[in-house]
Order: C-alpha cells, then structure tokens, then sequence
C-alpha cells in the first residue's frame, strides 16, 4: 500500500519546496542562462568552487544540442582534447579517427545533467530569460524571467510582467541564439558579428579562446561566443562546448572569489 497522503498534502508540499528553491535563487553569485553543453559544463565548475549558482533554462528538459550529435543522429563527436571533459563525467567513448572521439548522445547529456545536479548546481527549468539587470556603468546584474508558456501567449491576452533575479555574474550560455548579449545589443551596448560559415578546424579553437567577458558582468559561452565574435560554427562536434563551459566556470568563479579578509597580526 503506498502511504496516505491527500491531494493538498501533495499540492503544498511541490509549493513549499518550489517556492523555498526559488526564494534561496533570488540572489547568486552566478545565473548560467542556457542548459546545453557549454551551461551545465560552467554550473559544475562553479557548483564544485563553492558557489551558489543557477542554471535558467527555457525548455522542461536540461542539455540543449547535446542530446544529438547531427542532422537527428544522437551519436557525438568529440576532437582532441574535448574527451578530456568526457573522462571526467565517465561516459565510455571510442576512437573512431586519430584525434576524432564518438559517444552517445542521450548517455553523455544525460551523465552531465547528473554531474552539474550532484555538484549542486540549482536549476529553474520552463523559464525564459527576456532582459538583464543594468547596474551603474551599464554592469549586468541580474536577468529578467518569465515563464516559457507565457511568451507563447498571444499579447493580446494580457501584459504578464516577468520577474527579476540579481547575481554577481551572468553567463550567456545559450547558443547560436546569444540571447543575453543580444539583450545588450538592442541597447546600443554590444556589437553582434554573427557566426561564420562552417569551418571546424578554426571553430573550436577559437570559441576556446575568446570564451571570457563580453560585458562588465556577463560572461559569453558556448556558440553564443562564435555569435558574439563571428566565429566559424563547428556543427556537430562538441569538444569546444565543454572547454569553452569549463573555461567560463573558471572565469566566473574567480570574478565571485570571497574577498579575503586582512589578516591582523
Ligand atoms: O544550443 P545549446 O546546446 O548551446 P551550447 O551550450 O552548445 C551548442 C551545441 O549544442 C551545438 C553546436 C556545437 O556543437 O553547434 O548546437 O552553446 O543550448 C542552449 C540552451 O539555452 C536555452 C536553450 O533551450 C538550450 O537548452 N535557451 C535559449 N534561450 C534561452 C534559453 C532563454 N532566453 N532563456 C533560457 N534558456
């Protein structure tokens, strides 16, 4: 027999547990705006350094592009040295060229989504990013969100205005779309290049690269950097993905490193 609990035992229980989630999100060190490969790959970092951070992502299910490799097939491809990042979340690959790694789609997102959960990196899924938080000198602050289904919502319903949530850092992490940096942009604050045609053997060393701060106070990365600079895409091969994540973790948490406290002698 399963336990008796009611119907409003149920309800409150997702309602207190979502709302206190929420609440202890209303400011972080880091918001990580996209869950694809690059987003989780930063969350863990930061998750691992200590930091309070908080993965937004607009669609119900983590990973974005990671789950499938290309053209619908789920096998991934990894080039030299992105396996690296593989080893570190255990999912089982194969040489299949010198330097090129294959593994499968739905067991490497699924093992990132795992590994940037246990690190402890929280997470509000179904949830939109629309606007930053400008601070003085234009310094991003914060994001502006509101619920996925709402900005399907026809306008002529009604206005639903969107919350704001503040942290330290953002990462825009959310692809070929740079929804953050375009953000930016409509304000006259950022130029947008655009990403290149294909051209794998300059992409991935490049987005690496530039992978960094765009904005006082936002991070770009991910195929958000190749939009951001005009970078060549490298289609489906992911090693750059996980390296420009792993980099950008590294960035933002020496940006919210505590300030050490002077020591008195
Ligand atoms: O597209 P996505 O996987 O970005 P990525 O981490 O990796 C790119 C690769 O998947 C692939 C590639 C290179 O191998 O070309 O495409 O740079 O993940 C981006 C995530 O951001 C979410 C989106 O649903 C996806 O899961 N996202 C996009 N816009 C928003 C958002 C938004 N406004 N608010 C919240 N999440």
């Amino acid at each position: 027999m399963f336990s008796d609990v009611s119907e409003k035992q149920i309800t409150g229980a997702i309602l207190d547990e979502f709302t206190e989630s929420l609440r202890d999100c209303l400011e972080t060190d880091v918001v990580i705006v996209g869950g694809g490969p690059s987003g989780l790959v930063a969350g863990k970092v930061l998750a691992e350094g200590g930091r309070k951070v908080l993965v937004i992502e607009a669609n119900n299910y983590l990973g974005g592009g990671f789950w499938i490799g290309g053209f619908l097939m789920n096998t991934i491809t990894v080039r030299d040295p992105g396996q690296r990042m593989l080893d570190d979340i255990g999912v089982p690959y194969r040489e299949k060229e010198p330097g090129l790694y294959v593994t499968s789609g739905p067991h490497a997102c699924s093992k990132l989504v795992a590994a940037a959960c246990d690190a402890g990196v929280r997470i509000l899924n179904m949830a939109k990013v629309d606007d930053v938080v400008l601070r003085e000198g234009n310094r991003v602050g914060g994001v502006v969100v509101n619920w996925t289904p709402v900005s399907a919502l026809p306008r002529a319903i009604t206005c639903v205005d969107p919350i704001a949530l503040e942290s330290t850092v953002v990462i825009d992490a959310t692809g070929h779309d740079a929804v953050v940096a375009r953000c930016l942009e409509r304000r006259g604050l950022m130029k947008i290049e655009g990403y290149g045609a294909m051209w794998v053997s300059q992409s991935e060393d490049a987005v690496v690269e530039k992978t960094g701060e765009i904005h006082p106070g936002l991070i770009a990365t991910g195929m958000a950097v190749s939009t951001v600079y005009g970078i060549p895409r490298m289609g489906p091969t992911f090693g750059a993905m996980l390296l420009s994540g792993e980099k950008a973790g590294r960035i933002a948490l020496e940006a919210t490193a505590p300030v050490k406290e002077a020591v008195t002698v």
